[in-house]
């Protein structure tokens, strides 16, 4: 039966033996085994209650058994619902409560706290699954039998639901279909010339579109291998190197390897690619990374709701600073943020987009889809940019208040919203300035009620078990005030000039 997204991995058929993941410990997992697990794993979850069109929400580990549940979702129909690893209770009852998944998955270590999240929202189901072949749901798919009848999906059902959170209000989730993971998939395969020779080193989380969508779907289309370590390890990274040919990144990676002196020309000579994207990789990185390898680093732009919208080209000039041209089949126009109307080229403004890429809709948030989409279709990515002479894409800031640090994404209003709650607390204001590891350090800048004395490591105890470690501002700075307009509006920019150098670099 047809399912359009996992269609496309073939290559169990044609080359079965063929490697599809090699795990830092020397295990490997071949085409065939995909084939095999995912099959077990769709059983599974069929046995378990999960239906075609249900969720199924997953925070585990990294590991290949993850991306087997991935894609047993894909083939039993259900939408793939991943979370990060870092993400508290709290913050996990939410997107339960949101997306009514029919099964959560999570580590072995984390069962007793899920379940009862999961009793509280009413997911019927909670499994386990752990990074080797350990969890209540690899026990049961190692039970069951690997011959699975896919089930029919179309271009238009959705494969994955990936939460992004909003400037205002709360998280909302992205919902994408099997063709826009599809259609990127193969696109990005093509544009970077990827092949079954290929050998791609893996060290991005799984639960984002970069490590999987970007890296995992593009791997899986070309019929390539991936050689799996389950997080950044500078050490790791420069032992498997010689191994691999092409490798993903977010910016702080690259930050990272270029005060390694492992790095060398003669270190990567055999590498064909390095990309980076989730976060602006600094022109300095760029050219810190060419002249200690000679080689260029292509730089590519996309967004969860949209996967990748833009790259530098594999042939011709990678240009420092700039995302590159439009991939094939996304359209992309600058517009006045206002009026929506085109600029003229060069002039900066909002970046929209439009292409068999971009996501259905937000879950249950008609007007909030609706806002964020043009008449004609075009969705508004909320990121300012121009397009050069030369057709390069450059993004020149954010149109969102928004801080990415070390290539996740961390909206200073849920950040505000708990350091508010807070007794003691008036008002806060929470900014993103540069940070010469991750990129920007989240930076939260606090006014006490009158007569209360605020203290840095309380607000840091108190919001750790709140958010996710990566929200936590690096440094909390209290003050006697914010500076505000005259329309009383927190001034933002005055906050990071002020702040600017904290972090050093
Ligand atoms: C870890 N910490 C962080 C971050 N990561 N703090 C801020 N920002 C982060 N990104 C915390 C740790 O909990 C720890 O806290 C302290 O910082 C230092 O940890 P360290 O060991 O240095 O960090 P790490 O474990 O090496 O992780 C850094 C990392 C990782 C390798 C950059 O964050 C990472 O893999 N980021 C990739 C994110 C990603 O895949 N984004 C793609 C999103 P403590 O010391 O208190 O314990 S998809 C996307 O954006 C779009 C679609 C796109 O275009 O791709
Ligand atoms: P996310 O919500 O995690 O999908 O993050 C998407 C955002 O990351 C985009 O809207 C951009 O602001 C940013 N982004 C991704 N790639 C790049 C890049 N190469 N340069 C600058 N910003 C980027």
């Amino acid at each position: 039966m047809a399912n359009h997204l996992f269609d496309l991995v073939r290559l169990f058929d044609t080359d079965p033996t063929k490697t599809f993941i090699e795990t830092e410990d020397g295990t490997l997992f071949t085409y065939e085994d995909l084939f095999a697990a995912t099959g077990c794993f769709a059983n599974a979850l069929v046995a378990n209650g999960v239906k075609p069109g249900d969720r199924v929400a997953v925070q585990v580990e990294k590991s290949p058994g993850a991306i087997f549940l991935y894609l047993a979702c894909v083939r039993a129909g259900a939408v793939f619902l991943p979370l990060n690893t870092g993400y508290t209770l709290a913050e996990i009852e939410y997107f339960l409560s949101d997306a009514e998944p029919a099964m959560v998955v999570c580590d072995p270590s984390r069962r007793e706290g899920v379940a009862e999240v999961a009793a509280r929202t009413g997911v019927p189901a909670v499994e386990t699954l752990g990074r080797g072949k350990d969890g209540s749901l690899w026990q049961k798919a190692i039970a069951e039998q690997p011959v699975f009848d896919t089930v029919t999906r179309g271009a238009d059902d959705l494969a994955a639901i990936l939460y992004t959170s909003g400037t205002t209000g709360r998280s909302k989730g992205a919902m994408l279909t099997h063709d826009n993971l599809a259609s990127n998939a193969l696109t990005l395969k093509d544009y970077w010339h990827f092949t079954r020779d290929d050998v791609l080193l893996h060290a991005l989380p799984i639960f984002h579109t970069h490590g999987l969508f970007v890296a995992t779907n593009t791997i899986l289309m070309a019929g390539a291998t991936m050689l799996f370590l389950p997080k950044f390890d500078a050490d790791k990274v420069f032992e498997l190197l010689p191994r691999a040919t092409t490798m993903m990144g977010v910016p702080t990676f690259y930050v990272r390897l270029v005060q390694d002196k492992r790095l060398t020309a003669g270190a990567t000579r055999h590498m064909r690619l390095f990309i980076s994207g989730s976060a602006p990789l600094l022109a300095e990185t760029h050219r810190a990374f060419k002249e200690m390898t000679g080689q260029a680093i292509l730089e590519r732009y996309g967004m969860t709701e949209t996967n990748m919208n833009t790259s530098n080209p594999y042939d011709g000039a990678r240009v420092a600073g700039t995302v590159g041209f439009p991939l094939p089949g996304v359209d992309l126009r600058v517009t006045d943020p206002e009026t929506g109307t085109e600029v003229a080229k060069g002039e900066i403004g909002m970046i929209e987009v439009k292409g068999p890429n971009v996501f259905k809709g937000y879950w249950r948030m008609p007007e909030k889809t609706a806002a964020e989409f043009r008449g004609d279709g075009f969705f508004i990515t909320g990121d300012l940019g121009k397009i050069d002479a030369d057709g390069y894409v450059h993004i020149v800031g954010r149109g969102k208040d928004l801080v990415i640090s070390g290539g996740y994404n961390v909206y200073p209003k849920e950040v505000e919203t708990e350091i508010d709650g807070m007794v003691g607390v008036f008002e806060s204001a929470v900014i993103g300035v540069p940070h010469p590891d991750f990129g920007e350090g989240v930076t939260a800048v606090v006014v006490a009620t009158p007569g209360t004395r605020l203290d840095e490591g309380a607000i840091l105890a108190a919001l750790e078990t709140r958010l996710a470690k990566f929200k936590l501002p690096k440094r909390v700075i209290v003050v006697d005030d914010l500076p505000r307009n005259t329309m009383g509006k927190v001034q933002k920019n005055v906050l990071r000039e002020t702040y600017k150098g904290i972090y050093g670099g």
